[in-house]
């Protein structure tokens, strides 16, 4: 009996070695631990030892049976590996895996295509810093110190000094520090506001547009933003420039444009008003100049800013700007 339980541990473990394929192991595993495997059989015969040989001869067969169940574990996995390296070849013929075509998020399109109608207008971009100052956020723009706007709870500070861009204006200031009339720039970037619902996200995107140079009128600044809405929208969309109010500006004007999803009927997209209100604008504060050097007796300009998101929306119908933000890809492949 203890021979035989020997010999059959020393037979299974030379066949397993000898195994060539997960196939032919798999056969060896049901040959010795199968239901009607040698092991199985041997443990079904215990009942004819002589009953003192009983316990040692179960206690034997179990202990094998663990081992072996081990050794086939290792062999196996060895065997998988080495299946795997015997593919040789490429299936030519299986059809191949269309590449998924990336594209431009829809905010970066509609600042790309506002940009493009400023540029053929003989505007150039500039650019500056996302982490700002106080002074060219704030003060170069007439914000006064106890403005509400510069409040904290408007404002992401970064130290006492130091805040994320409330508006892409800093730039222009930058700008004409360095550079003498004519300036004719728009500056696109991301700005941050605390604020956030259906209408508000924290941070969202701007374009600001700069004409300075002699003899600037506000009938430029009509000028020039109809020419953009009209190229934006379509030839057919009236504006509308009402008073207003902004630090840096004087006279200042809010452009409202016909609705353009009832076309002035009343609608929920413009509360019933048949207008929607798009930009900000006015002719720019003397002390904005004074505040940069230039010589307000010789120098006028307009500026003006506009949210991308609220193009975005009015352009393609979306009603929820959070939904710019929440990489969907469902949604974002729409455009
Ligand atoms: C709005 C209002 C506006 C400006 C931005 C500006 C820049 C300089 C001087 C004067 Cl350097 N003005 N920018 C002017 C009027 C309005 O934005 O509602 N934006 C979404």
């Amino acid at each position: 009996m203890q021979n035989n339980i020997i010999d059959i541990e020393k037979q299974a473990l030379e066949s397993i070695e000898q195994a060539g394929n997960s196939e032919q192991l798999e056969q060896l595993s049901i040959k010795y631990l199968g239901r009607k495997g040698v092991l199985t059989g041997f443990l079904r015969n215990i009942s004819a030892l002589p009953e003192d040989q009983r316990p040692s001869a179960g206690k034997r067969a179990n202990i094998l049976k663990g081992k072996l169940e081990k050794v086939f574990k290792n062999a196996f996995s060895k065997l998988e590996s080495v299946d795997g390296k015997d593919f040789t070849g490429i299936d030519v013929t299986l059809p191949g895996r269309p590449a998924q075509r990336g594209s431009l998020h829809p905010i970066t399109q509609v600042a790309n295509e506002i940009c493009d109608i400023f540029l053929r207008l003989g505007f150039d971009i500039a650019e500056s810093p996302e982490v700002e100052t106080d002074y060219y956020n704030f003060e170069a723009l007439n914000i006064p110190k106890y403005h509400p706007a510069r409040d904290m709870q408007d404002t992401f500070y970064v130290s006492e000094n130091i805040v994320l861009r409330t508006h892409t204006s800093p730039s222009q200031p930058r700008v004409m520090e360095e550079t003498k009339p004519p300036v004719r720039i728009i500056s696109p970037g991301k700005v941050f506001r605390c604020d956030s619902d259906v209408t508000h996200t924290p941070m969202f995107y701007q374009i600001e547009g700069l004409m300075v140079d002699k003899n600037i009128s506000f009938g430029d600044l009509k000028g020039i933003l109809t020419t953009f809405i009209h190229q934006f929208f379509d030839k057919q969309t009236s504006l509308r420039f009402r008073p207003s109010f902004f630090p840096f500006t004087e006279p200042s004007a809010e452009v409202d444009i016909r609705c353009v999803m009832c076309k002035g009927k009343g609608c929920r997209i413009c509360s019933k008003t048949g207008w929607l209100e798009i930009l900000g604008s006015g002719m720019v504060h003397p002390a904005v100049f004074e505040n940069v050097g230039y010589d307000i007796e010789k120098y006028t300009g307009f500026a003006f800013g506009v949210g991308i998101e609220r193009m975005a929306m009015l352009k393609y119908g979306i009603d929820d700007i959070r939904k710019f933000y929440e990489n969907d890809i469902r949604f974002l492949r729409q455009f």
